[in-house]
């Protein structure tokens, strides 16, 4: 087992730890939200940051002997404006959640009306979801995806907008492979009168790096992880071009929603959006789109439904049950048995319950960084099937398993040794 730290500090969590660099080094990893980071980044954010008090903002704190964490919290603003082309940022939200309870909250009171993209369709759960704070706090309707093409219909959200009567818009989603046209959205909500929020938690190193169109100059708020596409350490940003809505999303995140800031988390999206400056992650993006393009392809050919037929992003759906009747529960057991993580994901108008779903989701931004490019993705795209195949059969299992850590162990976390 590879050593990380000492175990003498605490060898019940440093065992764990050390498991957890074994698991991530011999499987291959397919959820489309995870990603790898840097050695930088892992050593910012477990960094001497996280003993620091700083409520306030850069400047105006309300704890002294903040000189440090203010630099810090300053370079990483001053680097996610450059990354996006945007005026004004807020790089404290703890999460995608939180960034987005705070941007809904700048632009409504509870039980205005707010109309989000459906779970099962692709959307995620703060997006007015009836368990989530955004459908319980406002009043909440979803939009779906076409029946027949399971493809965003704008003219339909433009129907349902105009009877609705929506305060506010939000589109992004976790599970959709298409682009999402946020002009068509933006002319939806002017009709209607309606703020225009997106999440772009999923899609946000395609839109740095140009590969997906942007929502900055279109939207009111954007809202993102900075754990996914973007590659640094788990956490949430909001952006906007509009002066006087920051100075609300400011209010709103401290002390609306949040106190102290995490200041190792942010000194780790500061050093992730230098990273994200960079050419090599251009490149990097752009082959997490071929690689994505290309697997969905290979499943395609092996005769599995790919949600929409294909996709324009990081990510793609399969319909596993419709295409070799297996759940989306069973089939990702199966690839964990074979060291391959995705997760089960409801499909459109899924007939299963969220629990059990017919869908598998497939994302390449993690195995992209390990270095994976068409080959091996179409590679882990058979093993898959073949394991798909051999569901019941243990033995034919474990040869699979063989195959994949192999195929891992070539390609190498960039932190087996740290601290
Ligand atoms: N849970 C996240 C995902 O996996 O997509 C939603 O942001």
């Amino acid at each position: 087992m590879t050593e990380i730290f000492d175990r003498n500090l605490d060898d019940e969590v440093f065992d764990a730890i050390d498991a957890e660099v074994l698991r991530q080094q011999e499987s291959t990893e397919l959820i489309a939200s995870e990603n790898f980071v840097s050695l930088a980044v892992l050593k910012a954010q477990g960094s001497v940051m996280t003993n620091k008090y700083a409520e306030g903002y850069p400047g105006k704190r309300y704890y002294g002997g903040c000189v440090n964490v203010d630099r810090v919290e300053e370079l990483a603003r001053e680097r996610l404006k450059a990354l996006f082309h945007v005026r004004f940022v807020n790089v404290q939200p703890y999460s995608g959640s939180a960034a987005n309870m705070a941007a809904i909250r700048s632009l409504l009171s509870p039980g205005d009306r707010i109309m989000g993209m459906s779970v099962n369709g692709g959307g995620h759960l703060t997006h007015g979801y009836s368990l989530s704070f955004s459908g319980k706090d406002y009043e909440s309707l979803s939009y779906d995806v076409d029946r027949e093409t399971y493809r965003l219909d704008y003219d339909a959200i433009l129907r349902q907008a105009q009877q609705f009567k929506p305060k506010l818009i939000i589109c992004g989603a976790s599970a959709y492979s298409r682009e999402i046209d946020f002009k068509k959205f933006k002319e939806i909500a002017d009709s209607v009168g309606a703020y225009l929020m997106a999440d772009i938690a999923h899609i946000a190193g395609l839109v740095a790096t140009g590969y997906h169109n942007s929502p900055i100059d279109v939207c009111d708020v954007v809202t993102s992880t900075t754990h996914k596409t973007l590659r640094g350490p788990r956490g949430g940003i909001i952006m906007t071009n509009d002066e006087e809505l920051s100075k609300k999303i400011d209010k709103n995140v401290f002390p609306g929603i949040q106190g102290g800031p995490l200041e190792h988390v942010i000194a780790a999206k500061a050093v992730a959006f230098k990273e994200d400056l960079t050419p090599e992650y251009k490149d990097y993006i752009g082959q997490v789109v071929k690689n994505a393009k290309r697997m969905s392809e290979e499943f395609s050919a092996m005769g599995y439904d790919v949600i929409t037929g294909g996709t324009d992003n990081h990510l793609f759906m399969l319909d596993v049950l419709k295409s070799k009747n297996i759940t989306g529960m069973k089939a990702q057991k199966v690839l964990e048995a074979v060291n391959i993580t995705a997760n089960r994901n409801s499909i459109p108008f899924d007939t299963q319950k969220p629990y059990i779903t017919s869908g598998i989701r497939i994302g390449t931004p993690a195995m992209t960084t390990r270095g994976f490019q068409e080959k091996e993705f179409v590679q882990i795209a058979h093993y898959i099937d073949e394991a798909i195949r051999n569901q019941d059969d243990a033995r034919a299992l474990d040869a699979i398993r063989e195959k994949v850590v192999s195929l891992n162990r070539a390609f190498p976390l960039p932190y087996r040794k740290v601290g």
